[in-house]
C-alpha cells in the first residue's frame, strides 16, 4: 500500500481524492497557490505545501516543483486529478523518473490519445468506428486537406490534432470558404496548444455526446462501467450529466462498452479512462476522443455502480488487479449531476467572483455534494468557476429528477452568483424531462425566460411525472409542487434563517 499520496490539484477534486485516501489509511499531501491558502483541500490534507503565485502556470502547472515536494516529503505517489497536469505525458514520465508512482496511465498512452489524429488512426485500426475523415497522421498541408475535403463531403469539421474540448474547431459548409477557415483554425490551435496541425471529419448533426467509463489494470483486465450522458453543455462546458443515458438501451450499452474496451486495449491503457462517443439519432456511434484521466462527472457512475473509482485508481496504481470483473458490474437506479458554477445565468453566464458569505448545502437521502468551498472562502478569477457538484441518485430517472429539484431548492449560496437557477429551469423543461435533447439543446433551444414555450407548466410537469414514475408511485405525481425558488428569495430566506438562529 502507498503510505503517502500527493494530490497535484485543487478544489473539489482534491478534496474528493483526499477522502478516498483517508478511507484507505493513506496520508495526504496538498499543494496550493497563494490564492488557495484558505482552501478546503489544504485544510483536509495531512500536510500542505505552497507552490507559488495564483496563476496556474506559476503554481498547479509547476510539475518540477510538485515532484520536488513529493520527493522531500516522502510521497510514494501523485494523483493528478483532472485538468492541470493530468494529461501531460512529460509529467507522468517525470514522476516515473523520480521513482514516484503517477496514478494514471502510461506516458505512451497519454501521448497516443493526446494527438487526436493519432488516436483516430490507432483505434480505427483496432476496429473502433470513427467519423469518416482524414486518415493520414502527421502534418497535413492545406492543399492535401482541400483535395480530401470533397471526398469526405460537406458540411465537415476542421479539428486541431492537439485539441479536444472544441478548441480550434471550425465548421465548413463549402470548399470556397475552407481556405480561410483552415487558416483561422490553425491560428487558434497554434495559440492554444503551440501546434497548428489540423485534420478533417464529416460533421455529424443532432448527435448526443455519450461516454463510457473504463477501468484497466496492469494485468490486462479492462472493464466498462456503463455510460454517462453528457449532451447538456454550453460552449463545450458540460453542465449536467446523467447515468445511465435515457437514450441507451442494454444492447447499445454492451456494443459501446465492448468497443470502448477495444479502444483502450489499442493503447495498452491502464487506470481509469473514458471514451467519448458521438451517437446519432439512428444509434450509430463514433469514437471522438479518449480522456486519459479521472473525469469531473465520475460520481454519476459511482452512484449507479456502487464503485469508488478513485479507490480503484489507487488500487490499480499499486499494481493490484481490479476488484471487479465485467460480470460483477450492475447498474442500479439513476444518477444526475449538476455542476454548480460561480457564474450568472441571467447575464450570459458571466463569471462571478467574491466572498461566499453564507452557504447551506443540501443533504438527505440520495444526495451527494462534492465541493471545494465553504462560507468565508473567496472565489477568485484564476481558476475554473465550478465550485461544487450536486449529485443525486434515485430508483428511476423521474425519482432522480424530483430529488434534484428538491436538492437545488435546498442549496443556498450567498455572496456570489451561481447557475443554480439555470439548473432549476432546466429540471422543469419538457425536453429534459422527456430525455429528448442533443448537444445543441442548451445553446439553441433553451432559455431562462419565465414564459418560454419550452418550459413545462405546473400541470404539464405533474402529467409528465405521472407518466414517468412507476405505477405504484403514481400517486406522487398528484403531489408534485411548483418549485419555490421564486417564492422564497435568498434574502427572505436568509432573514428567516437569521431570526431562527438569534
Ligand atoms: C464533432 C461533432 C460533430 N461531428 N465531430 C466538440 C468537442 C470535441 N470533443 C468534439 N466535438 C464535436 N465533434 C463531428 N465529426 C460535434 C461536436 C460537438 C460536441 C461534442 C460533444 C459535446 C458537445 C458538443 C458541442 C458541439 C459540437
Amino acid at each position: 500500500m502507498f503510505r503517502k499520496v500527493l494530490i497535484a490539484n485543487r478544489g473539489e477534486i482534491a478534496v474528493r481524492i483526499i477522502r478516498a485516501c483517508r478511507e484507505l489509511g493513506i496520508q495526504t499531501v496538498a499543494v496550493y497557490s497563494e490564492a488557495d491558502r484558505q482552501a478546503l483541500h489544504v485544510r483536509y490534507a495531512d500536510e500542505a505545501y505552497l507552490l507559488g503565485p495564483a496563476p496556474s502556470r506559476e503554481s498547479y502547472l509547476r510539475g518540477d516543483k510538485i515532484i520536488d515536494i513529493a520527493r522531500k516529503c516522502g510521497a510514494d505517489a501523485i494523483h493528478p486529478g483532472y485538468g492541470f497536469l493530468a494529461e501531460r505525458e512529460d509529467f507522468a514520465q517525470a514522476c516515473a523518473d523520480a521513482g514516484i508512482v503517477f496514478i494514471g496511465p502510461k506516458p505512451s498512452s497519454i501521448a497516443a490519445m493526446g494527438d487526436k489524429a493519432i488516436a483516430r488512426a490507432t483505434v480505427s485500426k483496432a476496429g473502433v468506428p470513427v467519423v469518416p475523415g482524414t486518415e493520414d497522421v502527421g502534418n497535413l498541408r492545406d492543399e492535401d486537406l482541400l483535395a480530401l475535403a470533397p471526398k469526405i463531403g460537406f458540411p465537415l469539421l476542421i479539428k486541431a490534432t492537439a485539441g479536444g474540448g472544441g478548441k480550434g474547431m471550425r465548421e465548413v459548409r463549402s470548399l470556397e470558404e475552407m481556405p480561410a477557415l483552415l487558416q483561422a483554425a490553425r491560428r487558434e490551435a497554434e495559440a492554444a496548444f503551440g501546434d497548428g496541425n489540423v485534420y478533417l471529419e464529416k460533421l455529424i448533426l443532432g448527435a448526443r455526446h455519450i461516454e463510457i467509463q473504463l477501468l484497466a489494470d496492469t494485468f490486462g483486465n479492462v472493464i466498462y462501467l456503463g455510460e454517462r450522458e453528457c449532451s447538456l453543455q454550453r460552449r463545450h462546458q458540460k453542465l449536467v450529466e446523467e447515468a445511465p443515458s435515457p437514450f441507451v438501451d442494454e444492447a447499445l450499452r454492451r456494443r459501446m462498452g465492448e468497443v470502448a474496451v477495444q479502444a483502450a486495449r489499442a493503447v495498452e491503457y491502464v487506470n481509469a479512462g473514458t471514451i467519448e462517443f458521438l451517437v446519432d439519432k439512428d444509434k450509430n456511434f463514433y469514437f471522438l476522443e479518449m480522456n486519459t484521466r479521472l473525469q469531473v462527472e465520475h460520481p454519476v457512475t459511482e452512484m449507479v455502480t456502487g464503485i469508488d473509482i478513485v479507490k480503484e485508481q489507487i488500487r490499480i496504481a499499486r499494481g493490484r488487479p481490479l476488484s471487479y470483473r465485467q460480470e460483477d458490474i450492475e447498474l442500479k437506479g439513476h444518477a444526475i449531476e449538476c455542476r454548480i458554477n460561480a457564474e450568472d445565468p441571467y447575464n450570459n453566464f458571466m463569471p462571478s467572483t467574491g466572498r461566499i458569505t453564507h452557504m447551506t448545502i443540501p443533504s438527505g437521502p440520495g444526495v451527494r455534494v462534492d465541493t471545494g468551498v465553504y462560507p468565508g472562502f473567496e472565489i477568485t478569477p484564476y481558476y475554473d468557476p465550478m465550485i461544487a457538484k450536486l449529485i443525486v441518485w434515485g430508483e428511476t430517472r423521474a425519482q432522480a429528477i424530483l430529488r434534484m429539484r428538491r436538492a437545488l431548492e435546498e442549496y443556498r449560496i450567498l455572496g456570489v452568483r451561481t447557475n443554480i437557477p439555470f439548473h432549476q429551469t432546466l429540471m422543469d423543461s419538457t425536453r429534459f424531462l422527456g430525455g429528448q435533447y442533443d448537444t445543441r439543446f442548451v445553446e439553441e433551444r433553451f432559455s431562462m425566460e419565465e414564459d418560454e414555450s419550452e418550459r413545462a407548466s405546473h400541470a404539464e410537469i405533474a402529467a409528465i411525472f405521472a407518466t414517468l414514475v412507476a405505477h405504484h408511485q403514481t400517486q406522487l405525481a398528484a403531489q408534485i409542487v411548483k418549485r419555490g425558488a421564486r417564492d422564497t428569495s435568498n434574502w427572505k430566506w436568509l432573514s428567516r434563517w437569521e431570526r431562527l438562529h438569534r
